[in-house]
């Protein structure tokens, strides 16, 4: 039997919806989602196999032009899957209509030309506009440009049109047998996982820029009861002066930051977990080469 496999690329702007576009073609929370820019910060791999194909697909970090060695680094995740890809999904947020011109001549679409790699124009958040018929004076805009093989209005959020981008997706893969085994739905292991769950709940609970400043390093991930697992991980920060504001008054915002991604991480590997947070300042660490090394950037 014939099998076909290939990458699949999904590129965008910060917060266009990438994460959630992943999270909804496979069914299940895989990529951290929250709603400030610049969440995704590594290539996130998701896998679906059917009997004769398997598509992996790769959510990326938002495209920005870069200002410290931490951007440069996510940039080149952008950059290396959209070189390895079969195809591209292209995210366009609806709620940006009206700098379409400027979409299509930003620097990500000169990469693709470049690269010459076929992409599909993902038009997301239709949910957002008070009459679906809107989106097609952007459809016919977006075509005049002919940079695209496809386009599709979707809302990843509502899981919209995603069963018919599914299947065009098909028609891009080649003759391949399956690159990954047919059992895993990600290359990055749990350990992976459970950084990213911290990360996302440290997003989502504090204010403004400091959440830019963090990291998350798992020092423990391991079974120490039968089927109870005990994590220790280090929130790192940038300066003295925002340890207290991660603690919070007595340790509570701390703690509430811990309960809520415990309970996180048990949903996602489904085991009973023991999780200890740390503080640690590491000075300008998204400036530097060898601290982000360590972090592995
Ligand atoms: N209304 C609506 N909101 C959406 C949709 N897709 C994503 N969002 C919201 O947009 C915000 C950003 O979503 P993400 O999936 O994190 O976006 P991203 O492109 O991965 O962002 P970065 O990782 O920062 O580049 C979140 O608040 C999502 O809930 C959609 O189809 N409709
Ligand atoms: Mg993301």
């Amino acid at each position: 039997m014939t099998t076909k496999a290939g990458y699949v690329s999904i590129v965008g702007k910060p917060n266009a919806g990438k994460s959630t576009l992943i999270n909804a073609i496979l069914g299940t929370k895989l990529s951290i989602v929250t709603p400030k820019p610049q969440t995704t910060r590594k290539n996130i791999l998701g896998i679906i196999s059917s009997e004769t194909s398997q598509v992996i697909f790769v959510d990326t970090p938002g495209f920005i032009k870069p200002r410290y060695e931490l951007q440069k680094s996510m940039v080149n995740n952008i950059i290396e899957s959209i070189q390895g890809t079969d195809l591209i999904l292209i995210l366009f947020d609806v709620s940006d209509r009206d700098n379409i011109d400027f979409f299509l001549s930003s620097e990500l679409i000169e990469i693709i030309k470049v690269q010459k790699k076929p992409a599909f124009l993902l038009i997301n958040k239709i949910d957002l506009l008070k009459n679906v018929k809107d989106v097609l004076p952007l459809i016919a805009e977006f075509s005049k440009s002919n940079l695209f093989k496809e386009i599709f209005p979707i809302s990843a959020l509502k899981k919209a049109n995603i069963e018919d981008l599914l299947k065009s997706i098909e028609k891009y893969l080649t003759d391949s047998p399956f690159l990954f085994e047919t059992d895993i739905i990600s290359t990055q292991n749990d350990r992976f996982f459970a950084s990213e769950i911290i990360r996302e709940r440290v997003f989502m609970s504090y204010g403004d820029e400091l959440p830019y400043s963090t990291e998350i390093l798992i020092n423990e991930f391991k079974e120490r009861e039968k089927g109870k697992w005990y994590i220790s991980a280090d929130i790192i920060i940038e300066r003295e002066s925002q340890k207290k504001i991660i603690i919070g008054t007595k340790g509570e915002k701390i703690k509430a930051v811990g309960e809520i991604a415990r309970q996180n991480i048990e949903q996602f590997i489904q085991h009973p977990v023991y999780l200890e947070l740390f503080v640690k300042v590491r000075p300008k660490w998204r400036d530097n080469k060898s601290v982000l090394k360590s972090l592995g950037y």
